[in-house]
């Protein structure tokens, strides 16, 4: 690996790093960590195969099929390592009530004297990556830079492709710019000569955040969220520290730009909980009836908004890549997607089959005919079958061949519905908000708020169904405010407060605000199926909000907000009776009275700092629905 390791960890960095902060810091931790050698990532696409190739080696990463696949790898990560954990996620704020009642909390000076033994020596054996990263278009007044040091060639080629990650990160940097510090270990170090493991990990983790400082320490994982600093960690729960105290949103939100057929192109920014479809959302191809309308993609999980000049809310991307849930996507819920991933990919925990290609459930859907590959190795490197399926799955399921949390790691670039300003510094316009819970009773398809305060209560207040994407049980209803719940680096009514003064700000500069709504698209029928066919069809509904910016579509006002009759919406290339339209929008008073105890509970979990414009919005909405 060229001039650019250093055999000795800490010496001197590379000649084009003149940052002596930055220098003195990656020697500290090199001190602490024990890495056998320090290698500056400088981004390239040499660097990036050669990496791959290193993965290959050790047994990480398998190579795909160049023909079915090309430039393509499949890891398999240790079966305790598939999901963020959240229970092993702290904020260590200073004070306790910063950190609020939905993060664990310890004492930042307890929390340093319980990880500096765990991260002594914790590289042994090992590399250190140097991982410089912009999170957003580099130099960009929105964009924030970060480093992260990993033991991880597996952090360190994720990175590549999740973040603008390189040498021109320096450039940027300067002799003294600022950067978020991100330490990442395996916390598997090596005895001399032991030989390693394809998936290095320790029972033990810890993801740590230090908001007064901005400071990140990961240990003992080396999966998505828990290991790829840059997203999570950064991008939202770091970020939402800084935007609280520079006077802008960190948010767990795609970002959309959706173009009507006379050409008049508005930008959406959409939050939902991991697992519920924003990268679809995000990607969405508009479906029969929609000719002329257009859907471009900027992001797909995290936004970046600062108020700009104008007073219009300005939005980017501060990621270049997606780490995307496979299991579901295939050519019906999202082709563009499916064409992203037809080469350049990273995926993480799917199915290998026997022609050297990846396959997850949902992709039968692909395949008329051939409803179940005959023969596959699972996520777990196991043989899999339809028949050892069926004979292991549990009720009544087939045992899966992916993980239900499995991932693929891909360059925006390869997306067909990239928007032309994904990567403006400037970033884009935002018009609307849209929240989205999954619940398969109670909340209509659509909402809109009638105001900014109406707006934040109806965020604050989203309930939605868990998913496979965090280590908690999946399936039962917990309040997600904003989407936020687990990323939130800060007290959440705070939180609450800060989209409030915002808000507040913005009216008084003049600015029109965007407007805000609720969805959801998971309502069940009696039949306990889904009644909304979802999918590109989500652009009615897209199609709806939009038409209200312009003035042109009509809603009917409920107790909770606006919503659409049957007679508002485009229906054109949609079977979509009446009857089905109600069983997804009726609003159920004994339902909505259930609906208020439990925001009435969230209020009481929340109630240090409630913002009181929240408790006066709740009394109103009783109101409405005692009425
Ligand atoms: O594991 S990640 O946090 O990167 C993905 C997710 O949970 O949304
Ligand atoms: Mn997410």
């Amino acid at each position: 690996m060229d001039q650019a390791v250093m055999q000795e960890p800490n010496l001197n960095a590379p000649p084009h790093v003149r940052h002596q902060r930055l220098i003195a810091w990656v020697a500290d931790i090199a001190a602490l960590c024990k890495p056998d050698a320090v290698y500056w990532c400088d981004g390239s696409d040499a660097e990036y195969q050669r990496l791959c190739q290193q993965l290959v080696d050790a047994g990480t990463f398998i190579k795909l099929s160049d023909s079915k696949r090309p430039n393509s790898f499949l890891a398999h990560s240790d079966p305790d390592d598939v999901a963020r954990v959240e229970d092993r996620t702290y904020i260590c704020s200073a004070n306790k009530d910063d950190a609020g009642p939905t993060n664990n909390w310890t004492d930042p000076d307890e929390m340093r004297a319980t990880l500096q033994p765990l991260f002594d020596g914790s590289m042994r054996g090992r590399t250190m990556y140097v991982v410089p990263f912009s999170m957003g278009p580099l130099g960009s007044p929105i964009a924030h830079i970060g480093v992260e040091l990993s033991d991880s060639p597996y952090v360190a080629v994720n990175m590549k492709i999740m973040t603008r990650m390189g040498k021109a990160v320096f450039d940027v940097l300067g002799t003294d710019g600022d950067f978020v510090p991100c330490v990442h270990t395996v916390g598997a170090p090596l005895a001399d000569g032991e030989e390693d493991v394809k998936w290095p990990c320790n029972k033990t983790k810890y993801i740590v955040h230090y908001p007064e400082t901005r400071e990140i320490w990961s240990f003992g994982s080396g999966y998505g969220g828990n290991a790829l600093l840059g997203k999570k960690c950064f991008a939202l729960r770091i970020a939402s520290n800084m935007g609280r105290d520079e006077g802008w949103l960190a948010e767990h939100m795609l970002i959309l730009g959706v173009t009507n057929p006379q050409g008049k192109k508005y930008h959406v920014a959409a939050a939902f909980p991991s697992a519920c479809g924003k990268t679809n959302f995000s990607m969405l191809v508009p479906p029969s009836g929609f000719d002329g309308w257009e859907v471009t993609t900027i992001g797909d999980d995290i936004a970046w908004i600062k108020p700009s000049a104008d007073g219009r809310l300005r939005a980017i991307n501060p990621e270049a890549g997606y780490f995307g849930v496979a299991p579901g996507t295939n050519m019906l819920t999202n082709p563009n997607c499916m064409r992203s991933l037809s080469r350049d990919t990273i995926f993480t925990n799917v199915a290998l089959t026997d022609d050297g290609d990846v396959w997850w459930e949902g992709m039968e859907h692909d395949a008329p005919g051939q409803a179940l590959p005959a023969h596959l190795i699972d996520w777990q490197g196991k043989d899999w079958t339809p028949e050892i399926a069926k004979a292991q799955g549990k009720d009544g399921k087939l045992k899966l061949a992916a993980h239900a949390n499995s991932r693929f790691t891909v360059a925006a670039t390869n997306n067909p519905a990239l928007d032309a300003a994904w990567d403006d510094p400037k970033g884009v316009a935002i018009d609307a908000f849209i929240f989205g819970g999954r619940r398969s009773t109670t909340v209509p398809l659509v909402t809109e708020a009638r105001n900014w305060v109406e707006g934040v209560y109806m965020a604050a207040t989203m309930g939605s169904e868990t998913t496979a994407a965090a280590t908690s049980a999946a399936g039962v209803v917990r309040r997600d405010p904003f989407a936020m719940l687990p990323f939130a680096g800060y007290n959440m009514s705070d939180y609450f407060q800060h989209w409030l003064d915002l808000g507040d700000k913005l009216a008084k500069s003049g600015a029109t605000l965007p407007k805000i709504y609720t969805t959801n698209w998971f309502r069940k029928g009696a039949d306990g199926k889904f009644v909304w066919p979802g999918y590109g069809e989500n652009m009615r509904v897209l199609k709806w909000t939009i038409d209200r910016i312009e003035g042109t579509a009509h809603g009917t006002e409920h107790a909770t907000g606006v919503i659409p009759a049957y007679e508002d919406q485009h229906w054109t290339g949609l079977d979509f009776s009446a009857e089905q339209f109600k069983t997804v929008t009726s609003m159920d008073k004994a339902a909505w009275q259930a609906e208020l105890k439990l925001h009435e509970e969230l209020f009481s979990q929340l109630a240090f700092h409630m913002p009181q414009a929240l408790i006066d919005n709740k009394a109103k909405l009783a109101e409405r629905l005692a009425a």
